[in-house]
């Protein structure tokens, strides 16, 4: 069994940013030694202390599937496409930040809006916005593949918004709080390529591991389409995101880390 996860709204309360509700989920993944995957729109700098925090020492996927971190050691293979940094192998994905920057502006001036992207903020604006400590809103400002932003005036529509970003060849995405900017990477296909991974290491082709994926936003949608068993798990106010619709969808009963607790207990039991 393999678990994918979104960190914030999921694993993680979307205030305190914790997740000590997920407690009793996470020691069974503990005592059945299945990988925890966390899949999150968070920089490389933001995850590296949590997998700490949580002693996870499996691959993980930053930035919307900008780029996938590989520990060393984790596959006996070579990893196509990757290259080596501190540790680990690295896969990019995504679109290198400076241009994401760059496009910003323009989709800004052709759509006329009042559009905040983190790199226009200070990081007292982004611990403001969040609610993060300072010291790990700094962290979140140190992007490398995706750029979340704001929209001071709502009343840009959705499809000129997505419009304007696919004539700079990129694409919009919504996370619990802000909207984000990315190129050709989503949080489903930098999954796909792990899942093939595992399915070799474990040595049985064309069987691929059951995989369970969490998230509560849009920008987990390819996720848990790549999943067998898709959970979508309530946002603060007690809704589910609207748009996340799929056949197989489970919804947990309760918010964030309450339900990802929830769900994933009840599901591992009947597995
Ligand atoms: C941003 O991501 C969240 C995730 O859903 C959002 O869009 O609301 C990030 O990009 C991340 O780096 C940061 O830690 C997070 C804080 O809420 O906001
Ligand atoms: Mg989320
Ligand atoms: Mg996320």
């Amino acid at each position: 069994i393999l678990i994918f996860t979104d960190l914030d709204g999921s694993l993680l309360d979307t205030t305190t940013y914790s997740y000590q509700a997920a407690g009793e989920a996470l020691a069974l993944l503990e005592r059945l030694g299945a990988p925890l995957i966390l899949v999150s729109s968070k920089t490389r700098s933001e995850m590296e202390p949590l997998r700490l925090r949580l002693n996870n020492h499996h691959p993980f996927i930053v930035e919307n599937g900008g780029a996938l971190f590989i520990p060393r050691g984790t596959f006996p293979f070579p990893i196509e496409k990757a290259s080596t940094r501190n540790g680990y192998e690295v896969v990019e994905i995504g679109t290198p930040y400076a241009r994401l920057r760059t496009a910003l502006n323009s989709i800004r001036e052709e759509l006329g809006c009042r559009l905040l992207g983190f790199g226009d903020l200070s990081v007292e604006e982004v611990a403001h916005l969040t609610g993060l400590p300072a010291a790990e809103a700094l962290l979140a400002t140190q992007r490398e593949y995706d750029e979340p932003f704001i929209l001071e005036d709502e009343g840009v529509a959705w499809d000129r918004l997505c419009a304007a970003a696919a004539a700079q060849g990129l694409r919009c995405t919504r996370g619990g709080r802000f909207y984000h900017l990315m190129g050709a990477n989503d949080k489903g296909i930098a999954s796909r390529m792990l899942m093939w991974w595992y399915e070799r290491l474990s040595g049985r082709d064309g069987q691929r591991p059951v995989t369970i994926g969490l998230g509560d936003s849009l920008n987990d949608r390819p996720l848990l389409a790549e999943v067998d068993y898709p959970i979508l798990v309530r946002k603060p106010d007690g809704s589910y995101d609207p748009d996340v619709q799929l056949p197989h969808l489970i919804r947990a009963d309760g918010v964030g880390p309450v339900g990802w607790n929830r769900s994933l207990t009840a599901l591992l039991s009947r597995l």
